[in-house]
């Protein structure tokens, strides 16, 4: 019988963060990861539920940090370990279905007292803990589950309960408190395994729809990347090795008995809140200096070791030194695999309210994936500068495209890994940001502050770059 594949209801029907130049199915997970069936059972559930509407996803720090790019729900990214006090917040403010993902660097370690609180305290929230062994975004680091014996980057010969203790069992621990609902430890190891985490997903999942309080699950979930193992092994060592530390079963069930939990409405309102930042007694605005001073807003984006971030520090340091209000505001790609990093610089006479950047005056990118990211956002009328080594480029209507040959300059000026300050000789020749000779000049020498003989060399590199604007473009 022929099989039809259905795409699974409550995940968006395009994924858009890996760029324009990747399938819209492709996610920005490795290959065998457990993260993307998790997201599929959790997404299938809000939808088969039709409480998608109601539903907030909730996701820290850690690989699932972009889980917004795929539930088709409510979604709040929080800081890392901070997930339990943020769902407590909007269970509390609102009648929704709460879900809190965490991998087990971020719930078992950063964020544990908060765990535990969140679980003391029985929150109508559905936790789904993805437990792989490692802090995988950053490289594969021991975690609070690292098994004993198993060697991670920071205990290369393997974990020694002498030295950094014996794993920690969050279903256990959980279970010993009195409010939590329902308990669970499940794994997508196998066919037969995810048939089952299914059910018990769908199970937290209804007991928010009913609002019955806490349930935790926790996943064994796995990374073949930071394990070093093909899917297929990593799959079976799950099973075999990692189910002898964290046995799979229900650890508490609760929700036949347990009734809808009603709280008082919280009185947080705004003149509370005026209050207690006491609004009334800010200082003034500061006055502008030159209202003639256009405010620039910057967004520099290529692959990490392109020099991206510390472009903009040169950037932010020459605004300081002339005076200007500034922010730097730096975004690395949690990738494990082919990640880019952007920062975002603004540049003004008035104080800033935020750091975020959404439509640039003007675009550094150093690579495609950036410039296909980020040019249809730049400002009517803006500028995309671009590394001509990109090539062929098709850029949007109404801005102004300026290609520089970044790498080969830098070569010709005689300091092959200075490709960044080039571009910031650029801008300074282009004249984009109304900032004087002198406060790039003093950025320079700022930022090379501790190599001092790098200086003249990076000054005689800044001076290139403004030549070859003066002489090439118009
Ligand atoms: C306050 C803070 N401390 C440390 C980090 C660095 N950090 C980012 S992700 C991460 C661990 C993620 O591991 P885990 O929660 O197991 O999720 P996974 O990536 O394995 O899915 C750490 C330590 C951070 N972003 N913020
Ligand atoms: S590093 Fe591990 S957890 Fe993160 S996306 Fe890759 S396989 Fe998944």
């Amino acid at each position: 019988m022929e099989e039809k594949i259905i795409r699974t209801q409550g995940i968006y029907a395009e994924f858009p963060r890996k760029g324009p130049s990747a399938a819209p199915s492709a996610t920005h997970y490795c290959p065998g990861c457990g993260h993307g069936i998790i997201h599929k059972l959790i997404a299938e559930a809000l939808a088969d539920y039709g409480v998608q509407d109601k539903a907030v996803v909730i996701s820290p720090v850690g690989c699932a940090v972009f889980a917004y790019y795929y539930f088709d729900a409510g979604n709040i990214q929080v800081a890392h370990g901070r997930a339990p006090a943020v769902a407590t917040g909007v269970s509390r403010a609102q009648d929704c279905v709460v879900i809190s993902y965490q991998g087990d660097g971020d719930l078992a370690s950063i964020g544990l007292n908060e765990t535990l609180q969140a679980a003391n305290r029985g929150e109508k929230i559905a936790v789904f803990f993805v437990n792989n062994t490692v802090y995988g975004m950053t490289g594969g680091q021991m975690a609070p589950t690292t098994l004993i014996g198993e060697k991670t980057v920071t205990c290369p010969d393997g974990r020694d309960p002498l030295t950094q203790g014996y794993p920690t069992h969050m279903c256990e621990l959980i279970s010993t408190l009195k409010a939590p609902v329902f308990v669970e430890r499940v794994a997508v190891s196998d066919i037969k395994n995810i048939r089952n985490a299914r059910r018990v997903i769908r199970k937290a999942i209804e007991i928010q729809k009913e609002g019955k309080g806490y349930a935790f699950v926790e996943i064994l979930s796995p990374c073949p990347t930071n394990l070093g193992k093909s899917s297929v092994a990593n799959n079976e060592w799950i099973n075999t090795e990692m189910v002898k530390e964290f046995p799979l079963g229900n650890y508490r069930d609760n929700t036949a008995t347990a009734e809808p939990i009603v709280r008082a409405k919280s009185d947080f309102t705004t003149a509370s809140l005026e209050q207690l930042f006491d609004i009334a007694n800010l200082p003034a605005a500061i006055e502008h200096k030159d209202p003639n001073f256009k405010e620039s807003q910057v967004k520099i984006s290529g692959f990490g070791g392109q020099g991206v971030l510390s472009l903009g520090t040169m950037l932010t340091q020459a605004a300081h030194a002339a005076g200007k209000q500034v922010t730097w505001y730096p975004s690395y790609g949690p990738e494990q695999r082919g990640g880019t990093s952007n920062c975002s610089v603004i540049i003004s006479e008035d104080r800033i309210g935020s750091p975020v950047v959404y439509h640039p005056d003007l675009l550094v990118a150093m690579n495609r994936p950036s410039l296909e990211k980020f040019q249809n956002d730049v400002k009517p009328g803006g500028t995309i500068m671009y590394d001509a080594i990109i090539g062929d480029v098709k850029l949007p209507a109404g801005v102004r495209g300026v290609a520089v040959p970044a790498q080969e300059l830098a070569i010709q000026a005689g300091n092959p890994k200075g490709a960044n300050t080039i571009m910031f000789g650029v801008i300074l020749g282009l004249g984009l940001t109304g900032l004087p000779d002198a406060a790039f000049q003093n950025a320079l020498a700022a930022s090379f502050a501790k190599k001092p003989k790098l200086i003249p060399m990076n000054l005689e590199v800044l001076a290139f770059a403004q030549k070859w604007v003066k002489e090439n473009v118009k």
